[in-house]
């Protein structure tokens, strides 16, 4: 079942570049929204946001992944299309004046968003909707030659982090996510988007329970086996702190290593991460015990 799609191996993104994933990617998380559950806003504001960027680039990032808008389950501050640009675009224009070759990925479900980031400088799209909730999305993508990530999720941005849309008749969670994901790149590849630029992502927590965020990634070769590079978002979410009673998401750190190492020897390549050395450290250390099995 393991793929072996040349497809695979590195991830088109936007400006003719690519990145290589012949070793584990890494996506530092920068939220610049006043109300991020995991670090309570305190990267808000553009030098803080740089000093922040800075900081994972040193410390192993591959990407930084910029977001304005929280998925916190039934948040009041969800925003329109004008405040989140207002929050991304001048930070992913300051991040690509002090560094210049760094890779940013916007976390938007918005096409006008991801427009006027793409035109900022930057070179992935994270559509934690998987491309279903603005239809004008998979064109912006196609036509920029972005990267994107086409996530696993059910329902609206309101509700999509909750257990709202969690059923999965006979517990059949990875089956249906497997199906959803292949739709969701069929429809990605009907808009315009080449197969080189997908990457594919289950969704940890979002219209999961934490046994399904545990089923997804334990079967994660399955949802690799669709042909598609496959990030994991497991970074500080509800499902450690359940298996490792730790209630406090900054307190997930090590729990949340183990998820890194568990879904690379299953097939993942890219981590979205909010703590970058511990996450960088831990996939470095596994990859050169695991190696790729993929390369036979
Ligand atoms: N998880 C969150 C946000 N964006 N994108 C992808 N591709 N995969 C994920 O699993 C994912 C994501 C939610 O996590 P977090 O950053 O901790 O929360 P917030 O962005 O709401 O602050």
């Amino acid at each position: 079942m393991m793929a072996t799609d040349a497809a695979t191996r590195a991830w088109r993104i936007a400006d003719g570049r690519s990145l290589d994933l012949g070793r584990p990617v890494i996506c530092g998380i920068l939220n610049v929204t006043p109300d991020s559950f995991s670090d309570g806003g305190r990267h808000l504001g553009r030098d803080a946001a740089l000093s922040r960027a800075e900081a994972m680039l040193a410390e192993g990032a591959d990407v930084i992944d910029v977001g304005g808008e929280s998925t916190r389950p039934y948040n009041d501050g969800a925003v329109d299309a004008r405040t989140e640009r207002l929050r991304v675009e001048p930070i992913i224009a300051a991040i690509m004046a002090r560094f210049p070759t760094a890779v940013i990925s916007v976390d938007t479900v918005k096409s006008e968003v991801a427009r006027a980031a793409l035109d900022a400088g930057a070179a992935i799209v994270n559509d934690v909707s998987g491309l279903r909730l603005d239809p004008a999305m998979p064109g912006v993508v196609a036509r920029a030659g972005a990267g994107v990530v086409v996530m696993h999720s059910r329902g609206e941005v309101r509700d999509m982090a909750t257990y709202a849309h969690a059923d999965y008749p006979h517990d059949a969670v990875v089956e249906a996510v497997v199906g959803e994901l292949a739709e969701r790149a069929t429809h990605a590849r009907s808009a315009g988007i080449v197969q080189e630029a997908i990457v594919l992502d289950p969704g940890v927590g979002f219209s999961k329970r934490p046994e399904h965020s545990v089923a997804v990634l334990r079967r994660l070769d399955e949802v690799v086996a669709l042909g598609y590079p496959v990030l994991v978002g497991a970074s500080r979410k509800r499902f450690i702190g359940t298996l490792t009673g730790v209630p406090d998401p900054l307190a997930r750190v090590h729990g949340t290593a183990g998820a890194h190492v568990a879904a690379l020897a299953r097939g993942a390549r890219l981590f979205r991460v909010h703590d970058v050395m511990a996450a960088r450290h831990a996939l470095d250390v596994a990859w050169a015990i695991l190696g790729d099995e993929r390369a036979g």
